[in-house]
C-alpha cells in the first residue's frame, strides 16, 4: 500500500513538475532560448577571466551564479518597449535584452565603437537607447530613483510600459533605495525592483547590512508586495517576474522581488573572494548552480539532450571567438575624443 502510495505520489509530483513550464506558457523554443541566454553570459565571463590573465583585459566584473535571476526576469518583459535599468552584475539581462556578444566585447575592451559609451564606461555597465537599456553608473543604488522617475513618466504619458531595475543586497542600505521605493509606492508606479541578494556587498555580509532576513519584507512598509524567490531557479524567477509585470502593466503598482542567489567569482578582479567567504560555502552554492538546475529540468522533460547541449556550446563558443577577435582588432578611442558628450558643445 505504502509502495503504491509512494508511486502515486511521485507520479503526481512528476505531473506537477512536467507541467511547470506549460503552466507558465513557455514553449520548447522559448525554454531553449532561455537556456542559451543563461549559458552565454557564463561562457563570456569565463572567457573574460582568461583574457584578464593573458593581459588582454585590465578589469573584470562578472556574474556567474546570477544567470537565472537575470534571464527569468528579463524574459517576462516586452523587450524593446519596457525599460531596463540594470547594474554591473547583469550581463545575462543585457544579453537577454538584445545586446550582441560583439557589443559586449567592444565594451569590455574599451574600444571606440563600443555602443555603450565609446570605451568610457566601467566594464559591466551597458546601454542602448534602441533596446531601452538605460545608461547607469558606478555609484550603487543611484539607478533606483531613475527607474522610479522613468516609471512616473510612462504613467503620466498613459503608456503601458513597465520599468525594471536591478541592484544587490548592499544597495538596499543606501537612501536611494528607500526614496525610490517610497516614491514608487505613493504614486503606484509601474516599476519592478529586483534585488539580487548574493549575501555579500563585496566583503560585507548581509547580517552587517540589515537586521532582517529578507529584503522583500521591506516592501509592505512602502505599500506594495515583496516576494522572495529562489534566484537559482529560472522558472520560479520567471513566475514571480511575470506576476509583477502584470501588476505593473495593469496599474496596480510596484513589486519588490528578492532573488536569493550567490556569485561564484570574486566581487571583481580587484577582490579576493575567499578572504571573507569559505571555499566550503562557495562549493555548497555551486551544487545549486542555476544553469545545471535548468539543464536537469530540460533533460528530464526531453527538451535538451547531450548532443544538443554540445551543439549550443559550440555555437556560442564560435560567437565568442569571433567577437573577441573583432573587438581585439578594433581601434581604441582617440585621445581628442575623451571629452566628447561630456560637456555641451558651445552654440555657434
Ligand atoms: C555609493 C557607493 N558606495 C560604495 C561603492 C563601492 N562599491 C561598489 S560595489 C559595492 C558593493 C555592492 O554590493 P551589492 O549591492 O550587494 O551588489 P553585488 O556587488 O553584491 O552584486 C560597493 C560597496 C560604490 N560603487 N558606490
Amino acid at each position: 500500500m505504502a509502495h503504491m502510495r509512494n508511486k502515486a505520489e511521485s507520479a503526481g509530483r512528476a505531473t506537477k513538475v512536467k507541467t511547470k513550464h506549460k503552466e507558465l506558457g513557455l514553449t520548447r523554443e522559448k525554454l531553449l532560448d532561455m537556456y542559451e541566454k543563461m549559458l552565454l553570459p557564463r561562457m563570456i565571463s569565463e572567457r573574460m577571466w582568461r583574457m584578464l590573465r593573458q593581459g588582454k583585459l585590465l578589469f573584470v566584473v562578472s556574474s556567474e551564479g546570477h544567470e537565472a535571476t537575470g534571464v527569468g526576469t528579463a524574459y517576462a518583459l516586452n523587450m524593446g518597449s519596457d525599460y531596463i535599468v540594470h547594474y554591473y552584475r547583469d550581463l545575462s539581462v543585457v544579453l537577454a535584452a538584445g545586446m550582441t556578444v560583439k557589443d559586449v566585447m567592444l565594451q569590455v575592451f574599451g574600444k571606440a565603437d563600443d555602443p555603450s559609451g565609446g570605451g568610457r564606461e566601467l566594464p559591466g555597465l551597458f546601454c542602448s537607447s534602441k533596446l531601452r537599456l538605460v545608461s547607469t553608473s558606478s555609484p550603487i543604488a543611484v539607478q533606483l530613483p531613475h527607474a522610479a522617475g522613468i516609471a512616473l513618466a510612462s504613467k503620466i504619458k498613459g503608456e503601458k510600459i513597465v520599468t525594471i531595475t536591478y541592484f544587490g543586497d548592499g544597495a538596499t542600505s543606501k537612501g536611494d533605495f528607500h526614496e525610490a521605493l517610497n516614491f514608487a509606492g505613493i504614486h503606484k508606479l509601474p516599476v519592478i525592483f529586483v534585488c539580487e541578494n548574493n549575501k555579500y556587498a563585496i566583503s560585507v555580509p548581509q547580517s552587517k547590512q540589515m537586521a532582517i532576513e529578507n529584503v522583500a519584507d521591506r516592501a509592505p512598509g512602502y505599500g506594495f508586495p515583496g516576494v522572495v524567490v529562489d534566484g537559482n531557479d529560472v522558472l520560479e524567477v520567471y513566475r514571480a517576474a511575470k506576476e509583477a509585470v502584470e501588476r505593473a502593466r495593469n496599474g496596480l503598482g510596484p513589486t519588490l522581488i528578492e532573488a536569493k542567489t550567490y556569485r561564484y567569482a570574486p566581487h571583481t578582479s580587484n577582490d579576493d573572494g575567499v578572504r571573507y567567504r569559505t571555499q566550503e560555502e562557495i562549493e555548497e552554492w555551486k551544487k545549486k548552480d542555476p544553469i545545471e538546475k535548468f539543464k536537469q529540468y530540460l533533460k528530464e522533460h526531453g527538451i535538451l539532450s547531450e548532443a544538443l547541449e554540445k551543439e549550443i556550446r559550440a555555437k556560442l563558443e564560435q560567437q565568442i571567438d569571433e567577437a573577441v577577435d573583432f573587438a581585439d582588432k578594433a581601434p581604441l578611442p582617440k585621445p581628442e575624443d575623451a571629452l566628447t558628450h561630456v560637456y555641451a558643445e558651445p552654440r555657434r
